[in-house]
């Protein structure tokens, strides 16, 4: 029996070394598990941005031992820009950036070619297209040249990942490059924008005719692109059956495999660690709230419920549309209840806004000036305490208040003073632009901070990070110090949010419509039994589907701090589940479906 061929994988993505969502994290938490099965015989594929590269990429020089090596050299030479060398994050593994202004000036020849090969239109796309055109051609370029330097030596496969890396695949396949291809769709170009256009969406999504919608909403060259690699590629993957549903309708294939989305979950040696960093950064959390409430509005904090929603600023498609509705009945359902908790409900999205609002800023700074008035009068007290103890000679306590004096006395008063106020706690932590969906609806429904709703909100809108003067925190350590993270999307393809609350240890509440939702449905039947509840979109009707969310809260609500403990144990147990150690098998499977597809 001949041996079998060495393998040699490139994983492409517009996100490689370049964040801007999701994409990023699956190439990058994938990366570890990915070394550990292909070792020096996988490369990952990006464009060159300098700012992010001179943080993230070491370069290394280029040998002529490899074809991957003479490929990159023969493209310098003629006059290409492509850097190569480590990717610095866990696992190091090597990457090769394209600079994209080397062929920028070429761009419409490209596109000619394009247009005679595709017919794929791109009269008058925006700039990004344009970036995309020149990445693909860059890859089309050195994945040609590096097949020919290999002289079927070793077998090949290129991972693509959504359209914007995928603008070369088709004329990879029309040249009949000898090179294995995966093409993997995140989302749908169409999908993102009927979802959040057309009502009920998934109910009609046969009867669109594609190319029509994807004219209408100016994004043809995408939508072409995508559908083009999609059926060039030798295997198609996405990573949920919500969007495989996309691709077959779309897209005009079904796709032969999915690929969930894992993460690389770090697991604390010590087992009880996780609750010692919830209990640490829910102290960070309180302290901001008792700076933002308590100034009108004192709550016991032992009684209270962090809750979050977060992501991109998409109404509906993320779900805070629901997510509103349903506070608003908790907190109905909370003060007919006569509940003794509080909810606090933090949505932490990014909007445009000119600051921090400073009256915000103020009194967290004013209650900081209290606790160290605190401080100092603890620290006087108890000097005053030892010596007044030492010196004793009863067992009689001495009186404490003596030993605070009338400048810290008087200091602390003051400043508690000025600080208290009547006015109702705000509801948005920075000077928006302008009002915004989420800002209606708290209005419509009152749901405002006022003195006796059991329900309160902070909408922060910016993504939290450590320099953050509000929280002090960045968005993991956020993540630990809440109770529940709140994701009932309408449209997610997938969706990291909850399954980064998993990791952490933290429940969760997802919805069918989502592809981590659906996927936990189909892998675990006791699925709330984990820490995980799943709002059903696909069957209900939105007002039902918001009675149920509430109904979940409500639950949570009553929950004793006992079972919230256990309940975290639970989650964090499972989430091993979604680790790439355990999800990479997937891929492993596209990369040999493609391999054996390719040889027929
Ligand atoms: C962790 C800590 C406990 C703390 C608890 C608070 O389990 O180890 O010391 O009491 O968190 O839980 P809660 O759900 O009330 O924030
Ligand atoms: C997409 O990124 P997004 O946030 O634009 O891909 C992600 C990774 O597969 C996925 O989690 C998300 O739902 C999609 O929307």
């Amino acid at each position: 029996m001949a041996a079998e061929k060495k393998k040699y994988l490139f994983e492409i993505a517009w996100e490689t070394c370049n964040q801007v969502g999701g994409i990023y994290t699956v190439i990058r938490t994938k990366v570890p598990s990915m070394v550990e099965k292909w070792g020096d015989d996988y490369a990952l594929l990006g464009p060159y941005f300098p700012q992010t590269a001179s943080a993230e990429f070491e370069p290394i020089p280029v040998t002529d031992e490899t074809p991957l090596g003479r490929a990159i050299i023969s493209l310098r030479q003629k006059g290409l820009g492509i850097h190569y060398g480590y990717w610095l994050i866990t696992g190091k593994p090597k990457i090769v950036l394209f600079e994209l202004e080397t062929l920028l000036p070429k761009v419409n020849e490209i596109k000619g070619r394009i247009w005679d090969n595709h017919k794929i239109s791109t009269l008058g796309v925006e700039d990004l297209v344009d970036q995309t055109i020149v990445f693909g051609e860059m890859i089309r370029l050195l994945l040609t040249e590096v097949a020919e330097e290999n002289k079927n030596k070793t077998q090949l496969v290129a991972h693509f990942h959504e359209w914007m890396a995928s603008t070369g695949l088709p004329d990879l396949k029309k040249d009949k490059v000898k090179i294995s291809t995966v093409f993997t769709t995140h989302a749908t170009m169409l999908g993102r924008y009927l979802a959040g256009n057309v009502p009920n969406f998934y109910d009609v999504i046969e009867n669109f005719d594609w190319h029509k919608e994807a004219k209408h909403y100016g994004i043809e060259a995408q939508a072409c692109f995508e559908r083009a690699a999609a059926q060039k590629a030798d295997v198609l993957t996405t990573v949920s059956d919500i969007t495989a549903k996309e691709c077959q309708y779309f897209l005009g294939r079904i796709p032969e495999l999915i690929l969930p989305n894992g993460l690389n979950i770090q697991r604390f040696a010590a087992l009880h660690e996780h609750q010692n960093l919830h209990s640490k950064y829910k102290e960070s959390i309180s302290n901001f709230v008792m700076g933002h409430f308590f100034q009108s509005q004192p709550f016991d904090l032992d009684q209270t419920l962090y809750l979050f929603t977060s992501g991109r600023f998409e109404y509906s498609n993320k779900g805070y549309d629901i997510t509103l509705d349903a506070l608003a009945i908790l907190n109905r359902k909370m003060k007919e209840a006569g509940s003794k908790k509080t909810v606090v409900m933090f949505f932490v999205t990014k909007q445009p806004y000119h600051s921090i609002d400073p009256e915000v800023l103020h009194s967290r700074a004013v209650l900081d000036e209290i606790r160290e008035n605190c401080h100092a009068i603890e620290k006087e007290v108890g000097e005053h305490l030892f010596k007044a103890s030492a010196s004793s000679s009863d067992l009689q306590m001495p009186d404490l208040n003596a030993f605070v004096d009338e400048y810290w006395r008087m200091r602390l008063r003051r400043t508690v003073q000025t600080w208290k106020t009547n006015a109702r706690p705000k509801v948005v932590t920075h000077l928006l632009k302008q009002e915004d969906d989420i800002i209606r609806n708290l209005h419509r429904t009152n749901l405002l901070n006022n003195p006796d709703d059991k329900v309160k909100v902070v909408y922060h809108p910016d993504f939290i990070v450590s320099t953050n003067p509000l929280f002090g925190l960045d968005y993991g350590q956020f993540v630990r110090g809440c109770h529940l993270g709140v994701f009932p999307s309408y449209c997610e393809p997938w969706g990291y949010t909850p399954l980064e609350c998993m990791a952490r240890g933290v429940p969760t509440v997802t919805s069918d419509l989502s592809g981590f939702g659906d996927y936990m449905m189909q892998i675990m039947r006791d699925y709330e039994q984990w820490g995980v509840s799943v709002v059903n979109r696909k069957t209900q009707s939105y007002q039902e589907a918001a009675e149920q969310l509430a109904n979940l809260l409500f639950k949570f609500v009553q929950q004793s701090q006992r079972d919230r403990i256990t309940q975290r144990n639970r989650v964090e147990s499972i989430a091993d589940t979604f680790d790439w150690s355990n999800l990479r098998a997937y891929y492993d499977t596209a990369h040999e479906l493609a391999i054996i597809k390719k040889k027929r």
